[in-house]
């Protein structure tokens, strides 16, 4: 398996995580890629190669074009108000407010959050357009033929929505992928969320269509984050009813029942039949993630990588979380050698 990757992730180095009530170095830092790469290398999964550079019209078909000229400008305009520390909002559009979009940058950057961990500091716009770059010429591996390909994205997408970020993410890499597929052809795409945490942003993008199923397996948002969506019975809306798929569990959860639902997901897959797969993978559904709740161990990566290859389609991974920082190369590139079957 081909893997696209770019050291311009380095460019999201944020110095600060809100995090209880602290600001904290942030738990997806940029050694995260260095412990992929490394394991990637190690067990030989295949080539590297760099993204190509694409326009943003493939990020516009998902994104809204204010909230991208947001994330282009945000550092400058924080800058310019002459704030000292990296970008926090400090207010959004709760209940019952307005949803205008204001003048001042503190007043946009609440607009456009979803989440107030995730500090937006110099680079960060660099990067997460790098990180769409490397999803999408992992996408076009797989139009051009080949059964699978590894997209090493950094910054993460899936809680990244059309017109909004948090939760790490910024643009939503395998939703921009997704619609990519559709517009080069196919007929249905499935996501398949295997990330500790919901994919708020990829079920909202895709939440009213039936051309783009979304799947996912995650922390029961009553005791995890993103806490407001990934309910059992958000099914869609309108045409797109039936094709969202929301599959949370509790505190503790280890392979066995885990896997359980990851059977469930892949029969309704199955059923769709769709051209093309794309995995969001998440690895913080490890043992020892530090932020997260589940209690996969190293070996059930390479079990579930097995599984997945079953399916019998095309496949993209896209790298979402994962904090277990010595750890996340082995257990990603442990889905990857479960799926080739080594
Ligand atoms: N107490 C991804 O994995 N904070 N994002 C959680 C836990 C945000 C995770 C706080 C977690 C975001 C891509
Ligand atoms: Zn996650």
């Amino acid at each position: 398996m081909q893997t696209v990757y770019s050291p311009k992730h380095a460019l999201r180095n944020a110095r600060t995580e809100l995090y209880g009530g602290e600001l904290v170095p942030p738990f997806e830092c940029p050694e995260r890629m260095e412990h992929v790469l490394k394991q990637l290398h190690a067990v030989q999964l295949g080539t590297v190669l760099p993204p190509d550079d694409f326009d943003l019209a493939p990020v516009l078909r998902v994104h809204d074009p204010d909230f991208i000229e947001f994330l282009e400008t945000c550092w400058e305009d924080w800058r310019k108000a002459g704030y000292r520390g990296e970008a926090i909002p400090t207010i959004i559009p709760a209940r019952g407010m307005q949803q205008r979009i204001p003048r001042h940058v503190e007043g946009r950057l609440g607009y456009y959050a979803l989440a107030m961990e995730t500090s937006i500091s110099d680079g960060t716009w660099e990067a997460a357009r790098t990180s769409a770059n490397v999803a999408l010429t992992a996408q076009k591996l797989i139009h051009d033929g080949q059964d699978s390909a590894f997209a090493l994205c950094r910054p993460p997408g899936h809680h990244a929505a059309s017109d909004m970020f948090g939760g790490y993410c910024f643009i939503n890499n395998a939703a921009i992928c997704a619609q990519a597929f559709i517009d080069q052809g196919a007929d249905r795409v499935t996501i398949l969320d295997v990330d500790f945490h919901h994919g708020n942003g990829t079920q909202t993008i895709f939440y009213g269509r039936s051309d783009v199923m979304y799947c996912s397996l995650h922390g029961d948002p009553k005791d995890a984050f993103p806490h407001f969506l990934g309910y059992a019975d958000e099914t869609g809306q309108g045409s797109g009813h039936g094709f969202n798929h929301n599959y949370p569990m509790a505190p503790g959860t280890a392979y066995s029942s885990w896997k359980g639902a990851l059977v469930d997901a892949m029969r309704k897959i199955a059923d769709y039949s769709p051209d093309a797969l794309i995995v969001s993978l998440g690895v913080d559904t490890f043992e020892r993630d530090p932020i997260s709740f589940f209690r996969l161990k190293s070996e059930d990566f390479k079990h579930y990588g097995g599984l997945l290859s079953g399916l019998q389609i095309p496949t993209l991974f896209v790298m979402e979380g994962g904090y277990a920082v010595e750890e996340i190369g082995i257990n990603t590139i442990n889905v990857l050698q479960g799926f080739e079957g080594s």
